[in-house]
């Protein structure tokens, strides 16, 4: 509706543009629209309304909440909405209906039908769908709880509640009083608890429901498994009264001599503040001022940085210190940008050895969430000779991105954007953008991340064009550094099937032209690569987000018959060969590292629920097309020059 009403008054405006009564009445019809529109995006963003995120909660003290939980399986949502269907944290009182009041019965014949504490336990972190039988294709609502004692450190300090991820939808509530909502399976959010702590006794109840949404991000289709639950970490931060809640510290993109970004502060005192930056390698110790609002943008010379790059991924210590806060983060400086077709990193062309990976345990089942499964992951990519990995196809668990940082990897990050999303959707288009928000936040002191993927294989039309064009330019307001790309598709060129090239106008938008091909596996068999040309008219650099083919590990027979390892090796040769003829080309990253689960591939014998177009199956075996991959990145030099 409220397009419509704004579409007709700017064309109201446009009409009314050349006349001179226009210009008052243009004046006026600017505030209005201006009004409606910061009317329109209050309304909008409740929901996706989040406290400011802590940054860097990854290196500050904090207080596990990880364990076991008690949990309450509840596909009615039973202790959400009464018996009228109204959600009881809408009520004045709620009751001892609503689980998150987590009552017990006060005398024998008081009627209470639920009990957490007699209820059976789940390890958090942790999808529920891999440590229960019974919730393994579940999709609902489940509750958890965990109580705990508290010793606050100093009486003036402030708790806050930190969850790495939860997927779907998650409602959260504390000592019986409700903290907030968040929506979206693989971002970090928090909530602040200091007025409702206590030294005993506390309980942290979560309302986790994964139910998948036409309207949500990503949608209701999609090749992975839907995993729910608290599947990352959960931790208490205890920050000073007034403490620094956000950075951005990276290298000028303009100027290689140069540290540049800001600062913010949070509290009731934070004006006129000085707060320190201090990364003693480079001999800074500098102080600044914040503003009113606490904040401060900053530049700081130096003709001294070591450059983090893939062969030296030097990572500097790096202080931020008030007088009652100081917080340290190790960060790379580097300059990633594109000129023509090339990819320059510290203004060398580089040369993306890349693989796709989706977040699934190596070592365990299910979701990934700590820093073995990070290691095994990355040290496999490393393996086969990858200076590069895209995570597919939602933000992974921090322990990536660090790991990454320190290891020398480039990392491409994705919003899970997916298929088709509802474009026309206002508050679909909302919730993509505070996905990405949460991302960016939480990595955008990464040197690693130098790409920030906005969606994949997503259908052309006017309404999505919008949606990923206001996507993308989001990003590069929040951040300037890093390039912007999307996961597109390629089509025939003047509908001649043996030329292929990419027909989308966000290719005019994104930085990094990336689109995924399937010659020889949904589109043909592997000999039609050969008779196969690209013909890529943009001159932007050119990333193959991926290719690949079903193998099942072991099954072996000749290169024609599908699900052998030969078929998959096959088309790894060809697929090379024919891409090395794409005079852009600047990487790719083949899909995939390993082999996941998926509910779309439910082939017997040969699937059985994993998309097996994995490099390396998911109990850690390489396939042969692992080795064809490594030889030809052994033998890529680090450019394509
Ligand atoms: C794709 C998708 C990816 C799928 C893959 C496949 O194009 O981007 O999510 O898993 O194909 O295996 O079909």
């Amino acid at each position: 509706m409220y397009v419509k009403l704004t579409n007709f008054v700017l064309l109201l405006f446009d009409y009314l543009n050349n006349s001179y009564i226009a210009i008052y009445i243009n004046k006026h019809l600017m505030k209005l629209h201006h009004f409606l529109t910061a009317l329109f995006i209050s309304i909008f963003s409740v929901s996706f309304a989040q406290e400011n995120l802590l940054i860097n909660a990854y290196n500050r003290e904090s207080k596990s909440l990880n364990g076991s939980w008690k949990y309450i399986v509840d596909p009615y949502e039973n202790g959400y909405y009464n018996y009228r269907y109204e959600p009881f944290d809408k009520q004045e009182n709620p009751g001892k209906g609503a689980f998150f009041m987590n009552a017990k019965p006060e005398n024998k014949s008081d009627l209470v039908e639920y009990n957490f504490d007699k209820s059976d336990s789940i390890s958090v972190p942790g999808d529920w769908n891999t440590q229960k039988e019974k919730l393994f294709y579940y999709e609902g609502t489940v509750w958890y709880k965990k109580s705990f004692d508290y010793q606050i450190t100093n009486k003036s300090n402030r708790i806050f509640v930190y969850f790495e991820a939860s997927n779907y939808h998650t409602e959260v509530y504390f000592n019986g009083k409700k903290l907030g909502t968040h929506i979206g399976g693989f971002t970090p959010f928090n909530f602040e608890i200091t007025s409702l702590v206590k030294e005993k006794g506390n309980f942290l109840i979560v309302k986790v429901d994964n139910k998948r949404k036409k309207e949500g991000v990503p949608t209701l289709n999609t090749d992975w498994w839907n995993y729910g639950g608290l599947t990352r970490d959960v931790k208490l931060i205890e920050a000073s009264e007034n403490f620094v809640q956000d950075y951005f510290i990276q290298l000028d993109p303009n100027n290689n001599n140069m540290i540049k970004g800001h600062v913010a502060l949070n509290g009731n005192n934070i004006k006129d503040k000085t707060v320190q930056i201090i990364i003693p390698e480079l001999g800074i110790n500098k102080a600044f001022v914040t503003d009113e609002s606490g904040k401060f943008s900053f530049e700081i010379s130096s003709k001294k940085i070591q450059y983090w790059s893939v062969d030296n991924p030097f990572l500097y210590n790096v202080t931020i210190k008030t007088d009652e806060d100081i917080i340290a983060d190790q960060i790379g400086f580097r300059s990633i940008k594109t000129e023509g077709s090339k990819i320059l990193l510290n203004g060398e062309n580089i040369f993306l050895k890349g693989i796709s990976i989706h977040e699934e345990s190596p070592i365990r089942e299910g979701r990934a969430y700590s820093e073995e499964d990070a290691e095994q992951l990355l040290q496999w990519a490393k393996e086969l000779g990858c200076n590069y990995v895209r995570l597919a196809h939602y933000p992974h668990n921090e322990h990536m991105v660090r790991l990454a940082d320190k290891m020398g990897i480039l990392v491409w990050e994705e919003n899970p954007v997916y298929w088709t999303i509802s474009w026309e959707n206002e508050a679909t288009f909302l919730n993509a953008q505070n996905q990405l928000n949460e991302v960016i936040n939480r990595d955008k002191n990464r040197a690693s991340v130098i790409i920030w993927s906005m969606a994949n294989e997503t259908p052309t039309s006017d309404a999505r064009n919008l949606f990923l064009t206001k996507l993308a330019n989001h990003a590069r307001q929040l951040d300037p550094t890093r390039l912007i790309s999307a996961a597109l598709e390629q089509s025939n060129y003047k509908d001649n099937p043996n030329i292929r090239t990419i027909d989308d106008s966000f290719a005019d938008v994104v930085d990094i032209l990336s689109f995924n091909q399937y010659l020889g596996w949904y589109d043909g068999l592997v000999e039609k690569c050969k008779s196969i040309s690209w013909k890529i008219d943009q001159n932007k650099p050119v990333l193959i987000s991926e290719f690949g083919a079903g193998a099942k590990q072991g099954l072996h027979g000749d290169k024609e018959a599908r699900w052998t390892e030969e078929y998959q090796e096959y088309l790894y040769i060809e697929t090379l060969k024919m891409i090395d003829n794409i005079e852009q080309l600047q990487g790719f990253s083949p899909w995939i590292l390993v082999d996941f689960r998926s509910p779309r591939r439910v082939l017997p014998e040969i699937q059985d629920g994993w998309n097996r177009k994995g490099l390396i199956s998911e109990d850690g075996k390489k396939k042969k097309a692992f080795f064809i991959l490594q030889d030809y990145y052994e033998k890529k030099g680090s450019s394509n020059n």
